[in-house]
């Protein structure tokens, strides 16, 4: 009988999907929810989503096996940019090409044979599901936390949208790589900043997330502490208040700098002979983002504003800056500059001839201002600090906030880098914000009886312009819920993102109509006990995900505060060393090694190659070595299924030597692919253990007569291996499981336990050192004890004849290791 894949896979696919063998509702059992991050529907599945589809199979099947209620499902995340972009190309509507893509991935998807409950499948471009995103919306608008504000936002000329800091990398748009500008517009927030503390204080809690994936979100949080001091400005009743984390330098502070889009600039530059110059400055300043601007390779850049400031600590007078390397949106917009001690003002300082004045000596050396190459910003002890002086520069930062507070010159103050989450975005296919502005009743938000606000069909898509839904008349005029006259609806649409920032929650409860889920679906699937994706979404995607959590338990909702419990990410997937992709041509495509070896290979490949958070390299001979094991398994339990077919149980009292070796071979590979799977996820090694067991395999096939092959251990052989294989290669071992003559799946399996009895070795093998080196070795039975051990090797020949008559003085017997004789 022929290992005929194609056959087969079509088989069991359709056999599973009519007998819905992976569709889970609550019960009582204890449950366990795994998932993968669900796609963006660009058209066809890609290796990466092979790799992240089959690890969560792996364990999806596994948990399953082992006696767990598993939620496993799938969606589709279907709002957004590409689209759009298609249907400006080549005139499709966003609507019918994402539907056919969906189409086509899903059909992929099936042909790879992952365990999903389809019947929980979302779609969030579907009006059952984004009628629950604008429901999500009104909640937070309801609470306070999405809120409206004008303001310098990032604008990506080429996507004409704005973008969040998130998507800006590098100064350039995360997804089209142009330059981003800076647009002064009106735009939707959500208040994520009023969980920042919570965000960073519950990391601790994510014991099962990796550890970069926990520094990246706690570096995006950005917690700092430090006080906030206010500087009179000379000649005017104004101050101004800079934020500095280095208290420890204000005796140093030779100059300030204030962001040119500081409110206060305006009316402090009025007059001076400077203003021409520093409107120039300000205008250039407006179109360049504040990545580009603050990167550290960017050169420092300013002008005088003609005014001056005067340190409250020590009565200088110190000039007033603009400068490039200040933000108007972190900390107070202001910074007290400390050339000595900062990098970027030591820069600053050197182009403009400010002067340098050191507060902080290192120990044992003297600073001298005109010898310095860079700043010194390490811990020293302080100089010119007045009565701090001789402090370490650590412990002084303490002692000279309380004196600034004592003083009323300011206060502690801690700062987060986090920004609020700008969520409105000018494009056509996205969830309309639900909101309705009328002139006289305000901006009013659509009642929750009235959702979802579809989106409407008569659109033209030029790529130019304010958001293509301004231009239907059908959507934009409506009715204001509060008086009735007729007002106009928000044209923007939500950022993808919050899409996804609650998909996890469907899920647990896909076709309720009358909420986004049921609390008792929450309670008993959430939080997700295993998430898999692509670390490209450590930052933003996980934040967004982890505070919707937050807000809705702190709304009512929801019980638990953390969405995901245990994280893992997956590695990519590389060929000839770099990434797969499109665009450097080097892709191989899913189907055409489905076509050629069948899903089962494919996924085993992509399984053994690497361990799931190590990057992959494609190997085509890789993939020829998992398609001829699958046909090694298929031929040796093809020649068993005789044997084994009326076998009984095994009977220990008669086993030999050579059923006794097997039967160790086994119960060792069921031990080992069990700690693989279930602790630690390497399902690299758990293959290579069951490779090893079919070698065994065939080895006793060979060495013992046919006569004597013992059925009941075949038995016990054929039926773990197929069990433990089930989750790697569903197809393959459905259809031996059936030749085998067994009823059921074999996904409705109980995961096989191992007997220990079979992993007691009568004879073990141990090591004879002489003087620490390895000489020998012996066959011995297990169970020696000390005394025994060093009888049996010093009265064996080989050993006699290595001591050569030369003085035992010491032996070191080890039990089931080594025999070590110390000889003079
Ligand atoms: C004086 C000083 C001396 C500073 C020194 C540093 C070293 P984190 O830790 O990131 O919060 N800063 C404050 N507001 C800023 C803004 N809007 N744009 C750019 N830089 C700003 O950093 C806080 C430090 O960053 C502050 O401490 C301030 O410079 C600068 F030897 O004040 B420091
Ligand atoms: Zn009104």
């Amino acid at each position: 009988m022929h290992y005929n894949y194609r056959e087969i896979e079509k088989k069991w696919q359709d056999l599973w999907e009519k007998e819905k063998v992976f569709k889970v509702s609550d019960n009582d059992k204890e449950k366990y929810y795994v998932l993968e991050m669900f796609p963006y529907p660009s058209g066809n599945l890609h290796m990466g989503h092979v790799r992240n589809y089959s690890i969560g199979d792996v364990v999806a099947r596994y948990k399953k096996m082992n006696g767990f209620n598993v939620l496993h499902p799938m969606g589709w995340d279907s709002f957004g940019l590409p689209a759009e972009n298609a249907a400006i190309k080549r005139g499709i509507h966003p609507n019918d090409w994402t539907w056919s893509n969906i189409e086509n991935m899903r059909r992929q998807l099936k042909e790879l044979g992952i365990s999903y409950d389809w019947d929980r499948e979302v779609a969030t471009c579907h009006p059952d599901y984004y009628k629950w995103t604008q429901w999500m919306f009104l909640q937070l608008y309801k609470n306070g936390l999405a809120y409206k504000k004008k303001s310098f936002v990032n604008w990506c000329p080429s996507c004409t949208t704005v973008l969040a800091n998130e998507q800006v990398v590098n100064g350039k748009c995360e997804r089209c790589k142009s330059d981003v500008g800076k647009k002064d517009l009106e735009q939707w927030y959500f208040k994520i900043t009023k969980y920042a503390q919570r965000l960073l204080d519950d990391i601790q809690m994510l014991d099962g997330w990796p550890d970069k994936v926990k520094t990246m979100q706690q570096n995006w949080i950005g917690r700092s502490e430090g006080v906030e001091v206010d500087f009179k400005v000379d000649g005017m009743d104004k101050s101004v208040r800079v934020y500095t984390t280095r208290p420890d330098t204000i005796y140093g502070v030779t100059y300030m700098v204030i962001a040119p889009e500081h409110s206060i600039v305006k009316e402090l530059i009025a007059g001076t002979e400077q203003e021409k110059q520093c409107n120039e400055f300000i205008e250039k300043m407006k179109f360049l983002n504040e990545i580009a601007r603050t990167s550290n390779e960017t050169e420092k850049e300013g002008v005088f504003t003609g005014r001056y400031v005067i340190n409250p600590l020590n009565g200088d007078k110190v000039p007033l800056y603009l400068a490039n390397y200040v933000l108007a949106e972190y900390g107070t917009g202001v910074v007290m500059a400390v050339p000595t001690h900062d990098q970027r003002d030591f820069e600053f300082s050197k182009k403009y001839n400010l002067p340098l004045k050191v507060v902080i000596q290192p120990d044992g050396v003297t600073l001298n201002t005109s010898e310095m190459k860079c700043a010194f910003e390490e811990v020293g002890f302080l100089v010119n600090s007045d009565k701090f002086n001789g402090i370490k520069s650590d412990q002084a930062i303490g002692k000279i906030i309380d004196y600034i507070e004592e003083k009323g010159f300011g206060e502690r103050k801690i700062n987060f880098r986090l920004r609020d989450w700008l969520i409105s975005r000018q494009r056509y296919w996205g969830a309309p914000i639900p909101v309705i502005y009328c002139d006289d009743c305000g901006t009013v938000p659509v009642p929750e009886e009235e959702l979802p606000v579809i989106l409407p069909t008569d659109v033209k898509f030029t790529g130019v312009g304010e958001s293509p839904l301004a231009g239907s008349q059908s959507f934009v005029a409506a009715k204001c819920p509060k008086c009735g006259k007729v007002g106009r609806r928000e044209v923007d649409t939500m950022d993808t993102f919050v899409c996804s920032s609650w998909y996890y929650l469907r899920y647990t409860d896909p076709c309720n109509s009358k909420e986004p889920f049921g609390k008792k679906s929450t309670d008993y699937w959430m939080p997700v006990d295993q998430y898999i994706g692509g670390v490209e979404h450590a930052i933003l995607h996980l934040l967004y995900s982890r505070f919707f959590m937050k807000a809705l338990h702190d709304m009512g909702y929801v019980s638990q505060e953390e969405p995901f419990k245990n994280l893992l990410t997956q590695g990519m997937v590389l060929k000839d060393g770099i990434k797969m992709s499109k665009s450097v041509g080097n892709v191989v495509s899913p189907e055409e090694i489905i076509d050629k070896y069948g899903a089962d290979t494919a996924r085993l490949f992509i399984l053994f190659a690497s361990p799931p958070e190590k990057d992959l390299e494609w190997s085509d001979q890789g993939v020829e070595g998992c398609y001829r094991f699958i046909n090694r398994v298929w031929r040796i339990i093809d020649e068993f299924l005789p044997l084994i077919k009326n076998a009984g149980e095994i009977d220990k009292s008669s086993l030999t030597e050579q059923d006794k070796e097997i039967r160790y071979v086994i119960n060792y590979t069921i031990k080992k692919v069990t700690d693989d799977i279930g602790e630690r996820f390497n399902f690299n090694t758990a293959i290579s253990a069951v490779m090893e067991l079919i070698n065994a395999l065939y080895a006793y096939k060979e060495k013992v007569k046919d006569e004597d092959k013992n059925k009941a251990v075949l038995k016990e052989a054929v039926d773990s291996l197929v069990i433990m294989l089930a989750p790697f290669i569903p197809h393959a071992t459905e259809e031996l499981w059936s030749l085998m003559g067994r009823s059921g799946s074999v996904h409705n399996q109980q995961w096989p336990k191992y007997d220990t009895e079979a992993l007691v070795k009568d004879q073990i093998e141990i090591v004879v050192q002489i003087n620490g080196k390895v000489r020998d070795k012996l066959v011995v039975p297990s169970k020696l004890n000390q005394k025994e051990l060093e009888e049996i090797a010093l009265s064996n020949d080989k050993t006699k004849e290595l001591i050569d008559g030369k003085a035992v003085v010491k032996v070191i017997a080890v039990p089931g290791r080594l025999v070590n004789i110390v000889v003079k």
